[in-house]
């Protein structure tokens, strides 16, 4: 998977930039050669780290994949709850690590083959990354070497993407987006990495990439700031995913850098499927066709045209870590991943619309994935609220914003936000607290949260 450790590119004084540090290659094969040497002296079913955005985050990913060990990168705002949660459910064994520590490999030449030789087989998990349901705690899914190695490779195809690149992005390093393409796609390529340690419009038109990602709340605060957009003229591409690119951002870009966005679609369990490709015809609205390897296929009742989008591929998760019922259930009975999606497919070119999710409880919010029940749950859990419901409401700056509406005395809303802050992450608070007599529920005492809100779903003033 780390074709540019191997040497294949020669090493590189600045090959990777985080938040201001910089490493060459075999700085960074020697402190994750020092990472790998101490799991493999215990081998524990899977180690932690604080995925801050930091050398050593990238060291200790590395390491895992040259010791075999699957990595479970930790939200660093995780707060008790929600850390305890993935280190119990994963086995994790929690590490640090020391940058300046290297095993050997500054002594010694970078070996070939690959340093990947260690990892036991490219079907063994390699990462193992917590993502939400509509329901309950986040799952732990499990990716191997293999379908993160295919999905490398099917992008680098689709973006052109090669060592000739600075890909640039500030994103966090505990999801796909930041850590699977954002770090490992640039080890794999062998385009030199800019992370800007936080996605801030400023930074992006600093670092002068030729490649960029980012999530829409990033590229529509670059195009909410026209000088920072046009300082991107000079990049080759432009990059958007984690959700979905409103059309006018994607025209504002536009005419303020000359650049057509590609975006690309994509999921923690299956990695990035669909995408539009370099030099391809690119329009707003649009995340392009199915990657080399993917097929895809629209669950649609009656003949209708708009329906469940379904997925298989070499891309696809090993499973939800320790719960068989819930992998089983995110398949059709014929072996098609369920992506809870909704889009469509022009008959004529084959390009993917997303058009939303099948579940209301399933909220994105700046790119993030969020369940509304893990929200309501963590509320719950504060001792002056008795009733919870949360949605996602339209939001200009980060798609949906998470309101909460609770049945509490005695409790500020302020309060309450800080409570979910705290307890999980700060990207999972509420941004609004709506203090109501009672949920409405159906007879079956279901939460009716369509009725908290205005027909068209959005917020009462
Ligand atoms: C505010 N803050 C608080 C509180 N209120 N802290 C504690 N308690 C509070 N009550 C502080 C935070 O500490 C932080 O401080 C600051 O407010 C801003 O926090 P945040 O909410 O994170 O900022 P934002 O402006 O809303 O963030 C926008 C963002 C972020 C930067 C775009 O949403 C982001 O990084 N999104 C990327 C998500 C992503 O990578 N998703 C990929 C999923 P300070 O600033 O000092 O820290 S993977 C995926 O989807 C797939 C496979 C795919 O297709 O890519
Ligand atoms: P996550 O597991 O965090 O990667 O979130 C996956 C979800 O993000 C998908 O199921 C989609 O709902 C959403 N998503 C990702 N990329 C796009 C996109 N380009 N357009 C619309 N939705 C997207």
């Amino acid at each position: 998977m780390l074709t540019a450790l191997t040497g294949a590119y020669g090493d590189r004084a600045d090959a990777v930039t985080v938040a201001g540090r910089t490493a060459s290659y075999e700085e960074i094969l020697g402190a994750a050669r020092a990472v790998a040497a101490d799991l493999s002296g215990t081998h524990p079913p899977a180690f932690a780290v604080t995925a801050t955005a930091s050398l050593e985050t990238v060291a200790a990913v590395v390491g895992g994949l040259l010791a075999g060990v699957p990595c479970v990168p930790l939200p660093p705002d995780a707060g008790p709850a929600e850390r305890g949660h993935i280190l119990r459910d994963s086995g994790a064994r929690l590490i640090e690590v020391d940058f300046a520590r290297r095993s050997t490999a500054t002594a010694t030449p970078i070996p070939t083959p690959a340093p990947t030789s260690a990892v036991r087989g490219p079907d063994d998990p390699a990462l193992i990354l917590y993502t939400s349901g509509t329901t309950g705690a986040p799952k732990g899914v499990v990716l191997s070497s293999a379908a993160i190695t295919a999905d490398l490779d099917a992008l680098a195809e689709a973006w052109q993407w090669s060592a000739a690149d600075t890909l640039v992005h500030g994103l966090p390093l505990f999801h796909v987006h930041g850590l699977v393409l954002g770090v490992l796609g640039a080890l794999r390529t062998g385009s030199r990495l800019v992370h800007t340690g936080r996605p801030t419009p400023q930074a992006y038109a600093a670092a002068g990439g030729s490649l960029y990602f980012g999530v829409p709340t990033v590229w529509s605060r670059i195009a909410a700031d026209p000088q920072a957009a046009a300082a991107l003229s000079g990049a080759r591409l432009l990059v958007s995913g984690s959700a979905a690119l409103p059309a006018p951002v994607f025209r504002d870009l536009e005419r303020l850098s000359g650049h057509r966005i590609v975006e690309r679609y994509g999921m923690t369990e299956t990695l990035i499927t669909v995408s539009g490709r370099a030099g391809g015809r690119l329009s707003p609205g649009t995340v392009g066709t199915p990657l080399p390897g993917i097929s895809t296929r629209i669950a649609a009742e009656d003949g209708a045209e708009i329906g469940e989008l379904q997925l298989t591929g070499p891309t696809l998760f090993s499973g939800y870590l320790g719960r068989p019922e819930a992998t089983a259930a995110s398949f059709t009975e014929d072996g098609w991943f369920r992506t809870g999606d909704i889009a469509a497919v022009d008959d004529s070119d084959g390009v993917h619309r997303i058009v939303g999710r099948a579940s209301t409880d399933m909220i994105k919010s700046g790119g993030y994935r969020i369940g509304a029940g893990e929200i309501e749950n963590a509320l719950l859990d504060h001792p002056r609220v008795s009733e919870a419901a949360v949605v996602g409401v339209p939001d200009p700056d980060l798609g949906q914003r998470i309101v909460a509406f609770v049945v509490a005395q005695q409790v500020t809303g302020a309060e309450l936000t800080d409570f979910v802050a705290a307890h999980l992450s700060v990207h999972k608070r509420p941004r609004e607290v709506r203090f109501v007599a009672a949920i409405p529920r159906n007879a079956m005492g279901k939460p009716q949260k369509r009725l908290l809100l205005s027909e068209d779903g959005k917020l009462r003033p």
